[in-house]
């Protein structure tokens, strides 16, 4: 079976100290800002709490205040207090919805000053940035420390992890909300803005310093692409991989018809190969300072998060590794059809579509003896089989286990139900039931397992021919024939 395991970034609480992605300025209370510092040109104001809290304003648990008696405001006459009336489980929030029309995309960073009272001494406390739906498409967790003076904070939006709830970019940001996530008596904000221009290809940039630093890489692909390694892969080798990436989002613009509805902005999807497994799972540690979180480091062979897949060289397959179109797969389904990677009910359209296309293009990666002898007995409806009923697959973010019957899955819907795919892949990637999908397509998905099984046992049957030679179980892409014919013709396995 593929030897890939998810393995997922926890969200859990790190140092006090500011990462360097969250820029720290001392601004001493004597002297507010000035006008010219805070760069009003190329700012985005939210509030700068003058004269009345921001229209809109809305907070969970918590009493907003404009305040001018507490001390000297960073910047005008006034600030923001937000004081946590807490309630055990219960989220402290403040809710600010962006100026009408405004997009924050135009702008570099999230920029405010603040000043936290708290008896640990520090607040943990997280940025949301949300859309007209109010879910979380971008995340910056960040610490105040307790001080008597006020600090300007800068967030650049390159080093905002993804929510959990929808894929989006920052021209669908409606609003953003500071959650409280410990203990504080009082937190003060000022001058609440989006500030900065942003660099043309600010998020590849980024990328590529947190992946590789200062060490030497080759890069190869056109943007939205991008592959980037820093091991024993020469450039020959890096443009035979993106041009197999571009492969992908064509292949993926065909099948996925009106179901492509890219991320905008410049979020690359990428490839990032490592020399090794150590330097990979570093990785996950520098993100994780970047962001602010802390890392699990994946095992496997491959992972991807957000739309950054990420492997390892390996000298046995050089450029044409398995994992890595498995891997691309995953981040252009991220960046191209709004799918997340690593979410309860995403994870089976996620995982069906880049184990189909690993299977049409290395076959070898499993054993078709595995399908024949599966579609000869019915699907366990305890979930036990080697089939696992439809209805546990498509809530769950569940293991490998499942991986070969996901790319049945879907091999069966692109011959037979294309537009249900298409369907599922929107409602998924909208945050709605996928039920619409099934009634849409007026068929159920209990009907679909049937159908999907009666396929399957033909399909696959013992006596029938595989469509691209022994051991094969899908057709060739029609973007790979050429490419295919090329190809030794039984490539090693990665199992
Ligand atoms: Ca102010």
């Amino acid at each position: 079976m593929f030897n890939r395991k998810l393995i997922a970034l926890l969200l859990a609480s790190v140092s006090a100290a500011f990462a360097s992605s969250a820029v720290a300025q001392e601004q001493p209370a004597s002297q507010p800002a000035t006008d010219a510092s805070v760069g009003r040109a190329e700012t985005l104001a939210i509030s700068g709490f003058d004269d009345a809290l921001p229209e809109g304003l809305s907070a969970k648990l918590a009493e907003t205040m404009l305040c001018a008696d507490s001390g000297v405001p960073a910047v005008g006459t006034g600030c923001l207090k937000i004081k946590p009336t807490p309630k055990a489980g219960k989220t402290v929030s403040a809710t600010f919805p962006l100026p009408t029309g405004a997009s924050p995309d135009a702008y570099a960073a999230l920029s405010c000053f603040i000043r936290v009272s708290a008896k640990a001494g520090q607040v943990s406390l997280r940025w949301l940035a949300e859309d007209a739906d109010g879910k979380t498409l971008f995340q910056r967790k960040f610490s105040a420390e307790k001080k008597d003076r006020w600090t300007r904070l800068f967030w650049p939006l390159t080093a905002w992890r993804w929510g959990s709830d929808r894929a989006g970019d920052w021209t669908q940001v409606k609003s953003i909300t500071l959650v409280v996530e410990s203990e504080a008596q009082d937190i003060q904000l000022d001058e609440l803005a989006f500030t900065g221009s942003p660099a043309s290809g600010a998020q590849a940039d980024w990328l590529l310093k947190v992946a590789f630093g200062k060490k030497k890489h080759l890069t190869a692909g056109e943007q939205p692409l991008l592959v980037a390694s820093s091991s024993s892969h020469k450039q020959p080798d890096m443009d035979k991989i993106a041009a197999n990436f571009k492969l992908v989002e064509t292949w993926m613009g065909r099948v996925l018809g009106d179901a492509v509805r890219p991320v905008g902005g410049d979020c690359p999807a990428a490839l990032l190969i490592f020399a090794d497994a150590k330097d990979w799972q570093g990785f996950f540690t520098r993100l994780a300072a970047d962001w602010e979180t802390s890392a699990v480091s994946p095992t496997g062979t491959g992972f991807t998060i957000q739309t950054y897949a990420t492997s390892t060289y390996s000298d046995k397959f050089g450029w044409d590794r398995p994992v890595y179109l498995h891997e691309m797969c995953h981040a252009l389904a991220a960046r191209q059809l709004r799918l997340l990677n690593g979410v309860a009910g995403h994870w089976w359209l996620q995982e069906g579509l880049a184990n189909y296309l690993q299977l049409c293009l290395y076959p070898s990666s499993l054993n078709r003896d595995e399908f024949a002898a599966n579609f000869t007995k019915p699907v366990d409806q305890t979930g036990k089989g080697f089939f696992k009923p439809l209805k546990m697959l498509v809530t769950k973010d569940a293991g490998t286990q499942e991986y070969a019957q996901l790319a049945s899955l879907i091999g069966y819907m692109l011959e037979n139900k294309p537009q249900l795919l298409i369907d599922l892949v929107k409602a998924t990637a909208d945050g709605k039931k996928i039920a619409e999908a099934f009634d849409k397509n007026n068929v159920s998905l209990d009907d679909v397992e049937k159908a999907w099984f009666d396929w399957g046992a033909k399909t696959f049957a013992p006596d029938a021919t595989p469509p691209n030679g022994p051991g094969s179980f899908f057709p060739v892409p029609e973007e790979w024939k050429d490419i295919a014919t090329s190809r030794p013709a039984s490539l090693p396995a990665e199992k």
